[in-house]
């Protein structure tokens, strides 16, 4: 991806452990990658089409000077979440701080912490079969609407499918959802279970039956195979209430581990080429 760079940006800041350091204050040397695309500025020679990398500058120079951290590492990670929310045409960044003046008594040129941030991209799989169902999923996609720290949320067509899985039950609501976040997969989780809990959720027969559930299918190429979080969702091949939106949102993501499109994934189970249920949606 095109970027913009940006290299030893001097910034007179108060943060450090010790209280000298947070009295007296220091210089901080910035680097920082900006990954965005520029083709379209580019072509129309329009800065509005671009980041300012001047704005950034004095951005970055303002929240370093009005804010104090103990350590460099939370000065970084809070910088680089002010940026990417505050500038919406950078997708990823590289971000360094430099402390060339940090109190240690030896010779040394700097010490630094460099961090990598950005969007990811997120397919999420929503459902309800309790209550109203309808006004379930609409409430679970607002909140995610809500949350600053994910943006670009779209939701397939919400469709009925019948219960999946052996335990009898009413019948669901389905859909799946793209979205991009800055959230860690395990803090997205959180937030998931979160507006689950807003939404009364009870966690009474395993895969029985919610008022709403959310469900991270795919996180960019992210990995995890724990007690708290298996992504990607390892059943979904046999899951037509899954695959049929996702297919609506991004036939041709693979799945990481298989290397499997979304769109084949589907036709297999479809076409029954899976051990799973075929299930038809219900109209
Ligand atoms: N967990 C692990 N990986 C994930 C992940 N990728 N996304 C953990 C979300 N959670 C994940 O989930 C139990 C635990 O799974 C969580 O605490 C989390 O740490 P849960 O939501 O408390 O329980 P659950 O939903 O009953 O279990 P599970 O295994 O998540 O079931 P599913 O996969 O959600 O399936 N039939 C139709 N037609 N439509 C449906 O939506 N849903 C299910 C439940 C069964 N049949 C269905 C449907
Ligand atoms: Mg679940």
């Amino acid at each position: 991806m095109d970027r913009i760079r940006i290299e030893n940006l001097e910034v007179y800041a108060h943060h450090g452990v010790f209280p000298q350091e947070t009295q007296k204050g220091q210089i901080f040397v910035i680097n920082a990658v900006l990954y965005t695309e520029l083709r379209k500025a580019a072509m129309a020679d329009e800065l509005a089409l671009s980041t300012n990398y001047g704005e950034v500058c004095y951005f970055i120079d303002d929240y370093l000077r009005e804010h104090t951290f103990l350590l460099i590492e939370a000065a970084a990670e809070h910088l680089a979440k002010e940026l990417l929310l505050h500038f919406p045409l950078i997708e990823r960044m590289e971000l360094e701080i430099q402390k060339p003046h940090a109190p240690i008594n030896l010779p040394f040129s700097s010490v630094s912490v460099k961090i990598e941030r950005g969007w990811k991209l997120v397919y999420l799989g929503i459902g309800s079969n309790l209550g109203d169902k309808q006004a379930y999923i609409q409430k679970g996609i607002e909140g995610l609407k809500e949350n600053p720290m994910i943006r670009g949320v779209k939701c397939s067509e919400v469709i009925a499918t019948p219960p999946y899985g052996g335990v009898e039950q009413d019948d669901f609501l389905n859909a799946a959802i793209e979205l991009k976040t800055l959230l860690t997969p395990y803090e997205l989780l959180d937030f998931l279970h979160q507006l689950e809990a807003e939404a009364g959720r009870e966690r009474k027969v395993h895969w029985g039956p919610r008022t709403l559930d959310l469900d991270i299918l795919f996180y960019q190429d992210f990995l995890s195979n724990d007690l708290v979080l298996t992504v990607p969702h390892p059943d979904m091949e046999n899951r037509h209430f899954v695959l049929a939106p996702l297919n609506e949102l991004c036939p041709w993501y693979s799945n990481p581990v298989t290397g499997k499109s979304v769109r084949q994934m589907y036709l297999d189970l479809v076409r029954g080429g899976k051990k799973g249920d075929r299930q038809e949606e219900v109209q």
